[in-house]
């Protein structure tokens, strides 16, 4: 349905704008993972365990969706409710944002689109499970995620397990460097494989507490250099992470599948997010959440540190 009355843009939910104007620590929350990457009816009770641990550390939770064709930067129970249920949400990047809002539709934001209006809301930290990035095929097919571009443009620090072992971690990390976007690695000298503590490449530059963030925060405010994101990327605990020998055998099966069942563009990280959730007995989809709650504690870490210092 489309209309003719103005469209209300983005609305922060009150309790997200009182502490920003307070200068108190806030964390912004994609919801893409929650319609998208985990399966129901986990992902509605996961989207409540990431908000719950970042105010348990003392900060608030934004997760940002569009919902009804209202962006949202931070969302009530029922919103929540309705991006983890309903069957008619999309998976929506930054250029489906005014197409679904005018539509008056439920959409869920991708990195790209929860950077984007996280950033213009005037949110500094960001909690995801893990990043797009270039697709193995990228040479042939140019599937890069846009969350690449975005992040390039949009000055916000976001929290990740670094990206998957599904993309081409190598052209992701190459893409990165060309575009301006800052990558740390929190606690490790390797970029972080997701399902992996180490996806098997260097990152440049290690941090170590909270506090150092906030000083690279500071410096690039400083600087000049907040125009594009810092990715702090955060190792998955060995113990929580999958079997090394596990993760090769299903991500080569999860490949395979993709290619035989011939899932393109943005289906491509949903389809292999479930083949592997079930070709694990559920053990990828326990590694998901583990890194994404450890992915949102250090974020309200982070953003209380920010907001201190
Ligand atoms: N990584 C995950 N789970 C996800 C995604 C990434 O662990 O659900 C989602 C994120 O929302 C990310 C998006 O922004 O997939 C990237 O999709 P695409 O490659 O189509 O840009
Ligand atoms: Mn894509």
């Amino acid at each position: 349905m489309t209309t003719s009355a103005p469209h209300p843009g983005v609305v922060v939910a009150p309790e997200v704008a009182e502490a920003l104007a307070a200068g108190r620590p806030v964390v912004a929350l994609e919801s893409t993972i929650i319609s998208h990457g985990l399966p129901r009816p986990r992902n509605l009770e996961v989207a409540h365990e990431v908000e719950d641990v970042v105010r348990h550390e003392g900060a608030v939770p934004a997760t940002v969706a569009v919902v009804g064709g209202v962006a949202r930067v931070g969302l009530d129970a029922e919103a929540l409710g309705v991006v983890a249920t309903s069957d008619d949400v999309a998976k929506v990047s930054v250029r489906d944002l005014a197409v679904v809002a005018a539509r008056r539709g439920h959409g869920a934001t991708t990195v790209a689109a929860t950077a984007h209006l996280a950033a213009g809301a005037g949110i500094a930290v960001f909690a995801t499970g893990g990043l797009g990035g270039v697709h193995r095929e990228a040479a042939s097919t140019w599937d890069e995620s846009a969350d690449l571009v975005t992040l390039a443009r949009t000055g916000i620090t976001v929290v990740c397990a670094g990206v998957k072992s599904i993309l081409d971690v190598g052209a992701t990390l190459e893409r990165l460097e060309t575009l301006g976007v800052a990558a740390v690695g929190y606690g490790t000298d390797r970029f972080p494989g997701f399902y992996r503590p180490d996806s098997g490449h260097p990152v440049e530059w290690r941090v170590d507490d909270p506090e150092e963030v906030a000083a690279v925060m500071r410096a690039r405010a400083a600087l000049g250099t907040d125009g594009a994101a810092l990715v702090v990327a955060q190792p998955v605990r060995e113990d929580e992470a999958l079997p090394a020998d596990v993760h090769e055998r299903v991500l080569a099966e999860g490949l395979a599948a993709a290619e035989a069942a011939g899932v393109r563009g943005k289906d491509v990280t949903p389809f292999l997010l479930a083949h592997l959730h079930e070709a694990t007995g559920g053990g990828s989809l326990r590694v998901n959440v583990a890194l994404v709650l450890a992915n949102a504690r250090l974020a309200a870490r982070i953003a209380a540190a920010h907001a201190g210092g």
